[in-house]
């Protein structure tokens, strides 16, 4: 949610040794920050709790510390890594930091140079289906866990998901109901992230979970297959978009139209169709 919510800290003073001349970086000088962070300050309010909002103390230390790391050529690079530090915070939506140098080797006098830049944090737009199997191990515990790992992930906002459905495992010689049943559901989200950065953490969260990949139909703690993401068509090694098998797959596309009933497979049409059309076994 955004807010016209503020926190304003200024002045935040610290030595560095920023700049292009020799001498800067051998002496080094006084670097201000003002800083502008944007956030909803509502629920700290309402709760009282500093962990709902922005801790002014420790900021005006990870700025200071910003100042005396490594050096710079430009105040601008300066800013952006300040930026960088109030925006590593999730409540943070926007930020406004200024960096003044008082004492910049200017051959004229003046009272001050300073750079102003604004961040705002990206809000992911990109639509993408993301699809969960799992028929190892506490099935419902690894999809609702494997779930929230996904809501964490930088990038990623998941904005509905499906509930669990019970499905007979799949191999490439069609079902096998001597297999462990499979747990599958869907979801379905927003991203700026490419496909590739996308499906790397989506292997990292396999990992986490324990997944080893042995037999390309092996029985799994947990798959998590990127379905579509946009309209994109991509055919390489080890991402095919859409998944090539999707619209074949009650195991997907059942939870899918659950998470999104207006869902349509690029290429095929719309999900509800491709439902209607599955063999009925
Ligand atoms: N995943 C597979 C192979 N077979 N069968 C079901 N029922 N559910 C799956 O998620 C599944 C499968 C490969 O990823
Ligand atoms: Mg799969
Ligand atoms: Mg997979």
């Amino acid at each position: 949610m955004s807010s016209r919510d503020r926190i304003l800290l200024s002045g935040v003073r610290a030595v560095g040794r920023h700049g292009v001349l020799p001498e800067e970086r051998a002496n080094g000088q006084e670097f201000v920050v003002d800083l502008e962070l944007w956030l909803d300050l509502g629920v700290a309010a309402a709760t009282d709790r500093v962990a709902a909002s922005v801790h002014y103390g420790e900021l005006a230390e990870q700025v200071a510390a910003a100042i005396s790391g490594d050096p710079v050529d430009l105040i601008e690079t300066l800013a952006q890594r300040i930026a960088d530090v109030a925006l590593g915070n999730d409540l943070v939506d926007r930020v406004i930091v200024t960096v003044h140098k008082p004492t910049a080797p200017i051959a004229v006098p003046f009272t001050d140079v300073a750079v102003r830049i604004d961040r705002a944090r990206s809000t992911p737009s990109e639509h993408v289906v993301i699809a969960l199997g799992t028929n190892l191990g506490d099935r419902d515990t690894t999809l609702d866990d494997a779930i929230t790992a996904l809501g964490r992930l930088p990038g990623l906002l998941i904005d509905a998901v499906s509930p669990v459905h019970e499905t007979v495992a799949v191999t490439e010689h069609g079902p096998d109901p001597s297999r462990p049943r499979y747990g599958n559901r869907v979801a379905v989200g927003r991203t700026d992230l490419e496909p590739r950065d996308l499906l790397t953490a989506l292997l990292r969260i396999e990992r986490a979970f324990g997944r080893v990949r042995a037999e390309r139909w092996g029985d799994r703690t947990l798959d998590l297959d990127l379905v579509v993401q946009g309209d994109r068509r991509i055919d390489e090694p080890g991402l095919v978009l859409p998944h090539p098998r999707a619209h074949e797959r009650a195991f997907v596309l059942l939870p899918w139209l659950e998470a999104e009933p207006d869902a349509v497979l690029p290429g095929r049409g719309r999900v509800r169709h491709l439902v209607a059309a599955l063999p009925t076994s």
